[in-house]
Parts: structure tokens; sequence; C-alpha cells
């Protein structure tokens, strides 16, 4: 492992804690909320990689608008324009798991460039790092509505690439999807993967260079790539 020279984050999962999304859609329909969140995150994925295969592409919100709607017709659940707009709000106001804050500090403060690498649009971005008062945190804030394509795109990590001006494999890209470790480590970056539920690694013939469970076990690792 290389010495590393800036890390970057995945935002939804990641730095941010998409629970609450499934807690308001218990809210709304007791007892599907887990369901209807599973589907609907299934889905966003789902619509971002045809659109990025099919060359369709659709920004981050709007995909993620879809497939909601998709998911309570599914599930058979009524989808008020108002209840779609409530749970689409929720994307905005999600927390930092517990420890990232503390994590993304130290991490600054021992001198690395921090940044958000994330399909998420610009607007949606800003909006969710305002809410955490993460301003400040991060040199970039990297979309793939810049390129038009989604993870696991090439184009979409070459931003960071292009951002920091340093070889892929000084950075370090940090995903607790076990899909876009994959894909980050396919493109050349060196990989954490935050493993929170501790899912067996995709089957996809590649590994991240190292994994835990929380970001602080990150940190740990990031130490002993420096002190190298
Ligand atoms: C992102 C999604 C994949 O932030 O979690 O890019």
């Amino acid at each position: 492992v290389l010495p590393i020279k800036a890390v970057l984050f995945d935002a939804y999962g990641t730095l941010f804690d998409v629970h609450s999304i499934s807690a308001r859609a218990d809210h709304f329909f007791p007892g599907r909320g887990a369901e209807l969140a599973a589907l609907w995150r299934e889905k966003q994925i789902d619509y971002s990689r045809l659109r990025t295969l099919s060359n369709r592409y659709r920004r981050f919100s709007e995909l993620t608008e879809d497939a909601l709607v998709f998911a309570l017709k599914r599930l058979g659940l009524p989808g008020s324009p108002a209840l779609i707009l409530e749970l689409m709000a929720e994307y905005g106001h999600l927390e930092l798991f517990p420890e990232n804050r503390a994590a993304l500090s130290h991490l600054r403060d021992i001198g690395l460039r921090l940044a958000i690498l994330s399909n998420g649009d610009p607007p949606m971005l800003e909006q969710v790092v305002g809410h955490a008062r993460l301003e400040g945190m991060f040199s970039h804030i990297l979309s793939a509505d810049a390129v038009g394509r989604f993870k696991t795109a090439p184009e979409v990590y070459q931003l960071g690439v292009d951002a920091f001006d340093v070889p892929a494999e000084y950075l370090l890209f940090v995903s607790s999807n076990g899909w876009d470790v994959c894909g980050a480590a396919w493109f050349g970056f060196t990989t954490f993967w935050i493993n929170r539920r501790g899912e067996p690694a995709e089957e996809l013939g590649i590994r991240p260079h190292a994994s835990g469970r929380t970001m602080s076990e990150l940190v740990d690792f990031v130490q002993s790539c420096l002190s190298r």
C-alpha cells in the first residue's frame, strides 16, 4: 500500500446513515418501512446502472424519486405527491454515523485532504453536507452529475484523480457498498470497505485492499499506511 494523499468518500450509507429513511417510511406504513426502504434503494441503484448502460442519464434525485414511485407500486402502498415529497426530503436530513465526525476530523488533522465522490447530484450533496454541518471538511464535493454517468463507470472515479492530480493508487476510496469498492478497485484506487453489517465480499474477482466495521477502523488503516 502506497502513501495516501487524499481520501474519497461515498456519501449514502458510508458517511450518512440512511436508516432514518426506513424509520420515516415506517411512520407512514407501520411494519412496512424496512421493506419499502430496501426496495427503494435497490431500484435506485438499478436505475442508475440501467441509465448509465443505455446512455440515458437523469439526475440521481430524479431517478431516486422514480425508484420510490416504483417501490410503492410494487408493494401496493398508496403514494400521494405529499408523501413522496416527504420521503424524498429525508435524503437532505440524513445524520452522520456516530463515529464519522471524529474520524473525518482526525484524518484531516493528520494532513489528508478529504472529498466526497458520489452518485448524488450537487444540490442533494450540498443539502446533506450543510445539514450535517460539514462545510469546510471537504476540499471537493464530486458528483457523478459532472460526467452524466453513475458508478461504477470509470469516468466517475476519474473525477477524483482530476481533482487531486495524483495517480489513482495514492487516493484512498472509502465506501460501505461492496460493489462500489470493487468498481473503485478496478479503476485503480486504493480501497477501504466499511462493512457495517458483516456482509460477504462481492464475487467479482477483486477485493478491497482493506475493510473494517466502522470508520474508526479506517483511521487505524490510514495510520498504518502512513507509518510504513
Ligand atoms: C453514492 C451512493 C452509491 O453516494 O451511495 O454514490
